[in-house]
């Protein structure tokens, strides 16, 4: 079975990790947010990409679902007696050699496609790992001061830094002109199923679908598209979905709101948390099948159920 996932970064990976346990003989492609990625020190970053990898390949600090495991900080440390920042982002020595291969080959002119595969051959994550761009479309957040002034930070410092405050609106620098990285397009309509996992719907996913062509084709593939919400009650598992969706004029932080956000023309199932399954109804009432099932991934068995739950339902929307 060909299945296609569209990733953002702690809590995709985590999924994906379930998936596979749940679909060993799956052929998975992993279409991976570049809205994150950031230079620093003349490093590329690419942290959402460097998390599926790092995680997949068995190298993710657990604890943190991004970075190395079994990490040590003395370029950090030396950056910091230099007073040479930024001191709210830290890399991490052994992450520090994931940026200076994917830099040099990068400056080689390879495209970042062709980086990400070149690092996975190390890594061998067992999913294909495909940027949704190879072109420059990084996340920025527009900010307003309270003397009404205007500003757009990166959203790493964005979340890093400013730990997510109230933000107006989210641009996606350069998407419009950045086109889906090769495999990407056909990925979706060659798919047997299509997945959204329980990411970020704005600055995830959200950053995924900004790539002209990715929304036409999801809206297009015959592949079942089957997500899961990244919200149970009213609060996001991790990280800030409830900021950015009021930033895109999502009010309401719930499933149900999420499910009408990416609508039913790119949404055929939506699974929420068994403790949200009132929404149901309203959820099926948008055209969308709906199923209440457990939804927190505590370990990789509970991530495996909710990928095969996914995976049920994407089979009862395709007959
Ligand atoms: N997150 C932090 O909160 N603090 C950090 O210093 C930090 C460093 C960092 C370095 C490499 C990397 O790949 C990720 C890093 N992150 C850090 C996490 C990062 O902000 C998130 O993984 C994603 O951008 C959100 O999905």
């Amino acid at each position: 079975m060909k299945i296609t996932a569209l990733a953002g970064g702690v809590g995709g990976a985590r999924f994906l990790r379930g998936l596979l346990a749940a679909a060993p003989d799956a052929n998975v492609t992993v279409i991976g947010n570049v809205g994150d990625d950031i230079t620093l020190h003349g490093l590329r970053v690419c942290p959402d990409l460097d998390t599926v990898m790092y995680t997949l390949g068995g190298g993710i600090h657990e604890g943190q679902g991004w970075g190395r495991a079994g990490e040590t900080f003395s370029v950090a440390d030396e950056l910091a007696e230099y007073g040479v920042g930024p001191d709210w982002f830290t890399l991490g020595d052994r992450d520090i050699a994931t940026h200076l291969v994917r830099t040099q080959m990068l400056d080689a002119g390879y495209p970042l496609s062709a980086v990400t595969e070149a690092l996975c051959a190390r890594w061998k994550p067992g999913v294909r790992l495909l940027p949704a761009t190879d072109d420059r479309a990084e996340t920025h957040v527009v900010l307003r001061d309270e003397e009404g002034k205007r500003q757009a930070v990166h959203f790493q410092e964005y979340w890093v830094r400013m730990h997510a405050p109230d933000a107006e609106s989210i641009v996606f620098v350069g998407a419009e002109k950045a086109q889906p990285a090769p495999g990407v397009l056909e990925a979706v309509a060659e798919a047997d199923v299509v997945l959204f996992p329980p990411s970020n719907p704005v600055v995830s996913i959200g950053a995924v679908l900004a790539v002209p062509g990715i929304r036409e084709a999801l809206a297009a593939t015959a592949a079942p598209v089957v997500g899961l919400s990244p919200i149970i009650g009213s609060a996001p598992v991790r990280g800030m979905a409830d900021k950015v969706l009021a930033a895109v004029g999502v009010a309401e932080t719930s499933a149900a709101a999420v499910a009408e956000y990416y609508g039913p023309n790119l949404l055929d199932g939506w699974l929420i948390d068994e403790s949200d399954a009132k929404q149901a109804e309203r959820i099926e009432a948008a055209g969308i099948s709906c199923r209440a099932v457990p939804l927190l991934m505590r370990d990789v068995d509970a991530t495996a159920a909710m990928a095969q739950a996914a995976l049920d339902l994407a089979a009862e929307s395709r007959s």
